[in-house]
């Protein structure tokens, strides 16, 4: 075989090919024992969501979310892009499927739109909508992939938007929970492990604080943004004991949550203390009530009289315990010690300091093994997956067919050899689902940035794998890096 043809055939062992047998090839990759090895029934995965990947926005009874109309207002997303199409996932699972069993994961986390299933919100269930995730996960289990789900990633029913104030109203955390009790009746047969909701602060804060630049895209006030906060942890709460109440069987609750990182810019231990009271500062909204069932006084006291009302009964419903925790991982904050009132300092990045495409992903490894690390230390986590880890890149398709993508192989195996240092001093991660599978929506960058290990040729949906697929899929073969 022609070494160019390699990436058409998806095999590793086919680069080999010329020079020896490809069973030879396969069976050596998955002999040698790698010197970085991660722990036997380590889960790889890949992640997708339901609005980046689905497309199909007005099928099979789906009603808008507010996606579908944030993106559809000129100037709100490059381009003029929407998720009307996306990867067309709703028709192509089956393709995509298959180049996740080749890849070799264990585990795929993707995400339900809300309004397929409900697609006002609540009332009547729309069960083509819910079909359609029971064919995808009949799928998945064919093909031994274990699904990782999420039930909500932003893609809010657009009637409580406009019912209610979406997420604003304390109605749409009840509404939440009943959309989270009819899945978990309905699809806990083919599901064991849920994450309630992705990232409280993109939505939240990125679609109702300053600046908007999420659907809805409403600007409001400090007190309106402190109590939609609070309404978005009684949801989660209310989604676990939902799933709890409602699943057949056995159910595993978590989130998936965009904890902000902190780490010591120096490794001694006033430092990596400052980098631990940092951590908890920096997550203090959303994190330490999840984790700690109250509200911190630093943050209650900076908000004053916009501080969120709250319950001692709901803040022990946000609080209850999870199964594990999902963490999106893209980078950090380096701090400090210093002999402030905060006990620590953020260190402002220089000019020079490296990033990849997206302007906020500041390339730092190390993030993925001080948040977990810390998040460990300092709320006494126990099972931790990352949710998502990955990065947009410059990606072209050379004159071969080919996307070379060294860049984003750079990035992945730097944060996955820091995750494995993580991991072998102890740190409980169980797993690591890389974002993302496809490039697809990437949110108010439309289609213009590009997350995936496979290149997605929008115009035909035509999906080829990177050499990032190859490098993953020889990680996930040998369960480590050399
Ligand atoms: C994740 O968010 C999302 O869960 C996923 O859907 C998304 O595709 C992926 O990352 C890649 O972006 O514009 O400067 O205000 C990652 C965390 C938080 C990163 C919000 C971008 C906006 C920064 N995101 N942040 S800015």
């Amino acid at each position: 075989m022609d070494r160019r043809d390699f990436l058409k055939t998806g095999s590793v062992a086919a680069a080999a090919g010329a020079l020896m047998p490809a069973e030879v090839a396969v069976a050596s990759a998955v002999a040698a024992p790698a010197p970085h090895a991660f722990p036997k029934g380590f889960v790889w995965g890949t992640a997708t969501a339901a609005y980046q990947v689905e497309g199909a926005w007005n099928e099979d009874g789906r009603l808008p979310s507010v996606w579908d109309t944030f993106s559809k207002i000129p100037g709100k997303v490059r381009n003029g892009d929407t998720g009307d199409v996306a990867d067309d996932f709703y028709h192509r699972y089956k393709g995509d499927v298959a180049l996740m069993k080749q890849l070799g994961v264990k585990g795929f986390r993707f995400s339900i739109a809300w309004p397929r299933v409900f697609p006002t919100g609540g009332g009547a269930p729309n069960p083509k909508g819910l079909d359609f995730y029971k064919r995808l996960l009949d799928e998945l289990h064919a093909a031994a992939i274990e699904p990782y789900c999420t039930l909500f990633h932003w893609d809010l029913p657009q009637a409580l938007e406009d019912k209610q104030g979406g997420w604003r109203s304390r109605d749409t955390a009840l509404a939440f929970a009943d959309y989270a009790a009819y899945c978990a009746t309905n699809l806990s047969d083919r599901i064991t492990n849920w994450m309630t909701i992705n990232e409280f602060r993109s939505y939240i804060e990125g679609g109702y604080g300053n600046e908007p630049h999420h659907a809805p895209g409403i600007h409001n006030s400090r007190a309106v943004v402190a109590q939609t906060r609070h309404y978005a942890l009684l949801a989660h709460g209310l989604a676990v004991q939902a799933i709890r109440a409602h699943a057949k069987g056995k159910a595993r609750v978590g989130i998936a949550e965009d904890v902000h990182g902190a780490m010591p810019a120096i490794e001694s231990a006033e430092h990596i203390r400052a980098a631990e009271i940092a951590l908890r500062d920096f997550n203090e909204m959303y994190e330490v009530p999840m984790f700690e069932g109250k509200y911190p006084e630093r943050y209650l006291n900076g908000l004053g009289a916009d501080a969120p009302k709250f319950t001692a009964e709901e803040l022990r419903i946000i609080s209850a315990p999870l199964d594990f925790v999902g963490v999106n991982i893209y980078t950090t904050q380096e701090v400090m010690a210093a002999d402030n009132p905060d006990g620590y300092v953020r260190i402002p990045r220089p000019a020079t300091y490296p990033r990849l495409m997206a302007d906020w992903l500041f390339y730092n490894p190390q993030a993925i093994y001080w948040t977990p690390k810390l998040m460990q230390k300092v709320w006494g986590i126990r099972e931790m997956y990352i949710t998502e880890n990955g990065c947009s890149a410059a990606d072209t398709m050379n004159a071969a067919g080919q996307v070379l993508d060294t860049d984003r192989i750079n990035y992945l195996r730097n944060y996955l050899t820091q995750l494995q240092r993580g991991v072998s001093e102890g740190v409980p991660v169980k797993g690591y689902f890389l974002w993302s599978m496809l490039d697809n929506f990437e949110w108010a960058k439309g289609y213009a940035e590009r997350f995936g290990i496979t290149y997605v040729d929008f115009k035909t949906q035509k999906r080829t794998p990177k050499l990032s697929y190859e490098f993953y899929k020889t990680v996930i073969q040998r369960n480590g890096l050399a």
